[in-house]
């Protein structure tokens, strides 16, 4: 049986754990080092498939969680699955829900059997384990799954982290047996560890011993320094194996992205675009632009003078402005469209850097106009 998903590694730097190379899925193969959109409720905020699709995005990220609470997965089976129900047809991949009920849900304790949790729109009980999880994730169809794993924040106690380790292995290993679809739809694993070096190398061995099509990296970009995450994954990529994807869960600002590329990852997502460009922050080429304030109110230039978007080409940072204070809906899509096209757009800068081994000097000259800081 072929498996659902497959890496083909197509360039590594030479400079650099920097890889060029595709994914092929049961709905396209998209180049990485990729950036993903989230599309945690089946719908990237403010933005329609085909304007997604315009910009290049080749895979989108949906959440088992929000999709099992409302409307429940029930619904979007009988739509079809996912794809269907939201009319998007490239890739799609799912959440397993673990990292959402830990940082949206009520009164959880977690259990060797599951998670138990009051759910964060009507309170109700609710247990997630990861047969659970993986049976909502087959009902709704996404191209690549995730494991249900549990991520203790990066200064939790070592003896907690070794446990919580363990068990998210455990958790990983049941949830293989109890996927139904390995032809149509890819389970990732994911590796958690926190800070610790030995302790991240213990869940990489176990995950890489169940032979996943993929690996993800969970557990950063939580709290801790830019410096500590870059360190955790100096250590933690070179562990995965060089044939399949590596997959940074919940990074998306341009350094982290840029940085990680470096260490070996392959792909990323985050609310970061939509989330701050519905506030009124959009990412440009010179840094980061918070264009609802009032020094924009006569700027009549695009928003990124680099930038050849949609927005950027028809729309001024004056007229932007004035719809975000206004409250109007069209101001927040523009900023959002900007800023996930300016994430695709980096991404893709990035993959020609890797080609002609100069990924470091585009680095260079990328943070020299865009600045460095935390996300
Ligand atoms: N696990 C899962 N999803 C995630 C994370 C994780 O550790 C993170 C951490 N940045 C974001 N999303 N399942
Ligand atoms: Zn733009």
């Amino acid at each position: 049986m072929a498996p659902a998903i497959s890496y083909r590694l197509i360039h590594q730097d030479k400079h650099s754990g920097a890889r060029l190379g595709e994914l092929i899925t049961p709905h396209g193969t998209f180049p990485t080092p990729m950036f993903m959109p989230v599309g945690t409720q089946a719908t990237v905020k403010t933005l329609a498939p085909e304007e997604l699709e315009t910009m290049g995005a080749g895979v989108i990220l949906a959440n088992t969680y929000h999709l099992w609470v409302r409307p429940g997965e029930e619904i979007v089976q009988e739509a079809g699955g996912l794809h269907q129900f939201m009319n998007w047809h490239k890739g799609i991949l799912t959440d397993s829900g673990g990292f959402q009920v830990f940082s949206l849900a009520k009164n959880r304790d977690i259990t060797e059997e599951g998670v138990h949790f009051k759910n964060h729109i009507s309170g109700a009980k609710m247990f997630l384990s990861p047969e659970k999880a993986i049976g909502i994730e087959n009902a709704l169809g996404p191209d690549i799954m995730m494991s249900l794993d549990e991520c203790p924040p990066f200064f939790e106690s070592y003896d907690y982290v070794k446990k919580s380790v363990a068990r998210t292995s455990r958790w990983a290993e049941r949830g293989l047996k109890a996927h139904q679809n390995p032809a149509t739809q890819g389970l990732f694993g994911i590796v958690q560890g926190a800070g610790f070096k030995d302790l991240r190398q213990q869940s990489a061995k176990d995950l890489v011993s169940l032979d996943f099509p993929g690996y993800s990296i969970g557990g950063l970009s939580v709290g801790e320094s830019k410096e500590e995450m870059n360190h955790v994954l100096d250590f933690t990529t070179p562990l995965l194996p060089e044939t399949k994807p590596r997959y940074l869960m919940g990074v998306g600002s341009p350094d982290a992205l840029i940085d990680g590329v470096l260490r070996g990852i392959d792909m990323f997502d985050c609310v970061l675009p939509t989330r701050i460009g519905r506030k009124g922050t959009v990412m440009t080429s010179h840094g980061r632009l918070v264009v609802k304030n009032a020094k924009y109110a006569h700027d009549f230039t695009p928003l990124d003078d680099q930038c050849d978007c949609y927005a950027c080409r028809n729309y001024t940072r004056a007229y932007i402005r004035h719809l975000l204070k206004a409250d109007e809906t069209f101001g927040e899509r523009l900023a959002s469209y900007h800023n996930v096209y300016f994430l695709l757009h980096l991404m893709k800068q990035v993959r020609e850097a890797i080609a002609k081994d100069e990924l470091n000097e585009f680095r260079q000259a990328f943070f020299e106009e865009y600045g460095y800081f935390k996300p």
